[in-house]
């Protein structure tokens, strides 16, 4: 299948679905074998911390592939073509993990690790702590590439990182099922329960800060 410029329905869709099933599998594996990759090595870090310091930044972790509708919405959306090469390039989430960490704090050690791996290389970071989405979505976002080595050769696979709180991932996760619940209705959530939603959000920080500021008095205590 050549490049070709997607149309908003029909069977173009449907076409390219099934391309991305049958024809791509070579293509999508990459990142399949990226998130294997990436996924061991973060928990073999958790291990160590814990093992060695007794914490560990990381509460839980965990890992999604872009599936073909969705990849399909995304290049619609950015007027992508249907092309292994532009995708690469333009759609850097196919290969998705997220760290869920305990404290504000850990996210941004997380960031700082990420930084000097040197089986990973950064292409981006996007801060929505501190610049929230208007929804009220926190969270960092590190793009980048994963190297992985395969029998004759090594690649660098894009990935996306996200690192959030327990609080902002408590707020992400239910705020994302209510969405997708309305869009099966095929509406809008509406203004007032977006006000509703954005408040939840604002008050998950409060708590996020409170915790952090415990945190560091309690430690703080402990070395007087
Ligand atoms: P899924 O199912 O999680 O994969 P841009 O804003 O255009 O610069 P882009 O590509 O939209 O960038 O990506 P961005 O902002 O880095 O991250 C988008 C992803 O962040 C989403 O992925 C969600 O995982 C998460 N996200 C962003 N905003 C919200 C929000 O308001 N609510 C929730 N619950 N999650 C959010 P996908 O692809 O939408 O979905």
């Amino acid at each position: 299948m050549g490049d070709i410029q997607l149309t908003k329905s029909g069977p173009d869709k449907f076409d390219m679905v099934e391309a991305i099933k049958n024809e791509w599998i070579p293509f999508i594996k990459r990142y399949e074998m990226a998130l294997i990759e990436l996924e061991s090595n973060f928990k073999i870090l958790d291990l160590e911390w814990n093992a060695t310091y007794g914490y560990s930044p990381i509460e839980h972790i965990k890992t999604r592939l872009k599936n073909p509708t969705s990849l399909i919405r995304k290049m619609e959306d950015r007027n992508v073509i249907f092309n292994q090469e532009e995708i690469s390039k333009m759609i850097t989430d196919i290969a998705g993990m997220r760290i869920v960490t305990g404290f504000i704090d850990d996210v941004y050690m997380m960031v700082d690790h990420i930084k000097q791996r040197k089986d990973l290389r950064v292409v981006q970071i996007k801060d929505y702590i501190e610049n929230p989405k208007p929804s009220g979505y926190r969270g960092v976002h590190v793009i980048v590439e994963s190297q992985v080595i395969l029998s004759n050769t090594v690649v660098w696979v894009p990935a996306e990182i996200q690192i959030r709180t327990l609080s902002m991932d408590f707020w992400a996760s239910l705020e994302h099922k209510l969405q997708y619940k309305y869009k099966n209705n095929d509406g809008q959530i509406p203004d007032k329960d977006k006000k509703l939603l954005h408040d939840v959000a604002e008050s998950s920080f409060e708590n996020d800060i409170k915790m952090s500021k415990l945190r560091k008095k309690l430690l703080a205590s402990q070395h007087i």
